[in-house]
């Protein structure tokens, strides 16, 4: 169907029995986490969703193709490698064309994802308006390809480094449907609460499912948000975070980063100045999006 696209043939195997896949991106392993945390993550994302019976296919770019579906040495480049490329969904043209190499954030997975023909998405926290985004227009790419590309993203909600009333206002915009998974509070990556309500709330995977597929018989082609909040044991706070996260804001405008940059620096940060529970949250909230994605995928493949 398209030169540049290469699934696995495990994973293509189970598509074509329109059997359970989950599909996971590459820019949290090369930009978001550090190493060795970055390669056991991804390893063991993988093995969540092959434990709950569903076919795991992380998404990237290697020799300008994009792989669906990536064996366990191509895990560790895409965790080792230096010079790796953060692609949104505008990058991929370049990095398919030039025959280079580069990690597929949440906006260029979806893309890709759905080429393949998979309908649920794992990640940790999607990308959004970024605060002072009114001034500087830095707005994820996540959010506009979120609005037109028929994917069901499970995350902890967006990434509380940026401005969560102006990302919700966003979506709402775009039409992206966004259902918090008990709870009535939008999450706020780290923490359980963004003190912002969620538009919707279900109680259970049946019903998402029935929802995904009432959307799309609706004909309606933007994509959904199952937003997971972190468990009670795992969460930090908001009131425990914030001060991290506006004094990693600062220092990244003191020093003028900003792009691509921003979201990795901003993590980075953060993380070293929690002494690593950031990191070890993020790490959870990771595997427990991975698990409920599993669980939606095999809802969904049941339903057919
Ligand atoms: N989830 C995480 N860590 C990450 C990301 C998601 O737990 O690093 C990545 C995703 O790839 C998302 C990207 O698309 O961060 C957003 O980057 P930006 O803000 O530059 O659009
Ligand atoms: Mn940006």
């Amino acid at each position: 169907m398209n030169d540049a696209l290469s699934i696995d043939p495990d994973v293509r195997a189970v598509l074509e029995r329109k059997g359970p896949v989950v599909a996971l991106e590459t820019t949290v392993i090369s930009h978001g986490l550090p190493h060795p945390e970055n390669l056991e993550t991804a390893r063991g994302l993988e093995s969540i969703v092959r434990g709950l019976g569903a076919m795991p296919a992380t998404i990237g770019v290697l020799g300008g193709r994009i792989r669906v579906g990536l064996r366990d040495t191509e895990l560790e480049h895409f965790a080792t490698g230096t010079g790796i490329r953060k692609l949104s969904s505008a990058d991929l043209p370049y990095a398919v064309a030039t025959v280079a190499d580069g990690a597929t954030t949440v906006a260029a997975t979806i893309v890709c994802a759905q080429m393949a023909g998979i309908e649920v998405v794992a990640t940790g926290g999607i990308g959004g308006v970024h605060r002072g985004a009114e001034t500087t227009y830095d707005i994820s790419a996540d959010l506009t390809q979120l609005a037109k590309t028929p994917v069901t993203v499970v995350c902890s909600g967006a990434k509380a480094i940026l401005d969560l009333p102006k990302t919700l206002e966003m979506l709402e915009t775009l039409g992206v449907t966004i259902i918090t998974y008990r709870s009535d509070d939008f999450p706020a990556f780290w923490s359980r609460s963004s003190g912002l309500p969620s538009p919707l709330r279900t109680e259970s995977v049946d019903e998402l499912a029935r929802i995904v597929r009432t959307k799309r018989s609706l004909g309606l082609r933007s994509g959904i948000i199952v937003a997971n909040p972190a468990t009670e044991t795992d969460e930090i706070p908001l009131a425990a975070i914030t001060a991290h996260i506006e004094a990693a804001t600062n220092e990244a405008q003191t020093r003028g980063i900003s792009g691509k940059a921003l979201t990795p620096f901003l993590l980075d940060r953060i993380a070293a100045s929690t002494s690593g529970r950031s990191l070890a949250t993020n790490i959870a909230l990771l595997r427990a999006n991975a698990r409920l994605a599993a669980l939606l995928a095999l809802a969904l493949s049941e339903k057919r």
